[in-house]
């Protein structure tokens, strides 16, 4: 039988969610007219004034706020709130100064734990689960997301953060984990390791709550078969709060957004022009009751298509299908964001010119990043020796920069073929 952390509101009429939704919108535009100058700034810059808002109906009216928007006004963008009310805050990966901070009140962290709660209801943990977060810690959300909504839930939570295999499986067997929360990757990663020690059968899992990166049905079908459990996807943004945005259930064929909390649209890309339900195209998410962050119509990139054909488990709230792509050049590799321009700064602050390709590969389940770079006809050699050293030199610029492995080859000046129109910098070999 379906168990709902919040049966309620998960099961409302659509008309009711609805209604929900306008009488918090209405609210929550009161609060940022009043409360949030960047974004009144922007409405009245669009000509828009709170007396155009009667209704939900109305937010067409409303200018978007992108990533950019956020960054320029770092690191304060869009408060809405005092600091003296705000308890937390979490940010974006990105490179210093880029980052986008997100700020939260106690109101807004019990919000997203609610959120993060139903998430792990659905994917079936009730109080007698020990769920292991194993997504990190600190001030990327997942860690804090999962963890406070398996408190709320009444779990025993075991804040493991990413890393450290050993330990991971340790107490992953000592200690009974039902569920396990992480990356995609890293539960592939796990169900190796678990394989390579011959220790499946020490395990107790169920469930597993993966997300922060997209992963196909193949990989989904290799870590339920590899851990033994039933894998559920889980979405979220930094922006809009963190994991729990939306939330797969039993049915597993797509992830129910939390409509009480945020309202979705999808727009084209191209032109801004909100699109019908079943349309693919970029979705926008609009906070409807946060109150240090409340974005308003915030362009996530992320490619989907939403649907409220009826799910079997029971829940009216929409669906969106797992995130095909994103309309931006960011990349998510091994759950950070990476955008192609980080790694050109570097390479031309090391002496080198723009003329890069960025290889992105899955292997065995865990992303790869590979980056050709050319060498300029100063720095050209055939001594292998220097050539390595020159490489490392760019691996050590490219970690301190993205916090990640990213293999480096130096190839031979104009060996990198130039494109007539766009350069296609980045090839994506990932299935996903
Ligand atoms: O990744 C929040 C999160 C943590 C979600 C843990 C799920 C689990 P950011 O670092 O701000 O936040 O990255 C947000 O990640 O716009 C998507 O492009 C991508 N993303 C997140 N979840 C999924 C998913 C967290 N389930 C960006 N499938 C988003 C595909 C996802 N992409």
């Amino acid at each position: 039988m379906e168990n709902y952390y919040s049966k309620e509101i998960e099961t409302m009429p659509v008309e009711q969610i609805r209604e929900l939704q306008n009488e918090k919108f209405l609210k929550q535009m009161q609060h940022v007219w009043n409360d949030c100058p960047d974004y009144r700034a922007k409405m009245e810059k669009a000509g828009i004034s709170i007396d155009d808002i009667k209704s939900l109906d109305d937010i067409g009216k409303l200018p978007f706020i992108t990533k950019d928007d956020l960054r320029e006004h770092y690191p304060y963008a869009m408060l809405a709130k005092p600091l003296s009310e705000c308890v937390r805050i979490h940010s974006t990966s990105g490179t210093t100064g880029k980052r986008v901070i997100a700020y939260y009140t106690q109101h807004d962290i019990d919000l997203w734990d609610e959120c993060c709660a139903r998430a792990l209801v659905a994917a079936g943990a009730t109080k007698e689960d020990v769920v292991q977060v194993s997504y990190g810690f600190g001030l990327f959300t997942g860690g804090a997301g999962l963890n406070g909504g398996s408190h709320k839930l009444g779990s025993l939570t075991l804040p493991m953060s990413s890393g450290n295999t050993d330990r991971q499986l340790q107490f992953m067997i000592d200690l009974g984990a039902t569920v396990i929360c992480c990356t995609p990757s890293y539960a592939a990663y796990l169900a190796e390791s678990i394989k390579e020690r011959g220790v499946r059968d020490q395990l107790k899992l169920k469930a597993g709550i993966f997300g922060a990166e997209a992963w196909s049905e193949e990989m989904r079908r290799d870590i339920e078969a590899g851990l033994g459990i039933k894998a559920f996807d889980i979405y979220g943004l930094t922006e809009i709060s963190g994991p729990g945005v939306s939330y797969e259930c039993s049915e597993q064929t797509g992830m129910h957004i939390n409509e009480d909390h945020f309202y979705a649209e999808i727009i084209d890309p191209d032109t801004g022009e909100v699109l019908p339900e079943g349309s693919e195209g970029e979705l926008v998410f609009t906070s409807l009751d946060k109150e240090a962050f409340p974005v308003i119509r915030y362009r996530t990139k992320d490619i989907c298509v939403l649907t409220r054909k009826a799910c079997s488990c029971g829940r009216t709230f929409i669906k969106m299908v797992k995130p095909r792509g994103r309309s931006d050049d960011m990349l998510i590799i091994k759950g950070v964001n990476v955008f192609p321009s980080q790694i050109e700064a570097v390479l031309l602050e090391q002496g080198y010119q723009a003329n890069y390709q960025l290889i992105v590969d899955r292997v065995n389940n865990s992303d790869t990043l590979d980056v050709n770079v050319e060498m300029t006809p100063e720095k050209f050699t055939d001594n292998l020796g220097e050539i390595a050293d020159m490489e490392k030199k760019l691996v050590g610029a490219l970690k301190a920069m993205l916090g990640i492995f990213a293999k480096v080859h130096l190839v031979a000046p104009k060996s990198i073929t130039r494109s007539e129109g766009k350069a296609v910098r980045v090839i994506d070999k990932r299935k996903i």
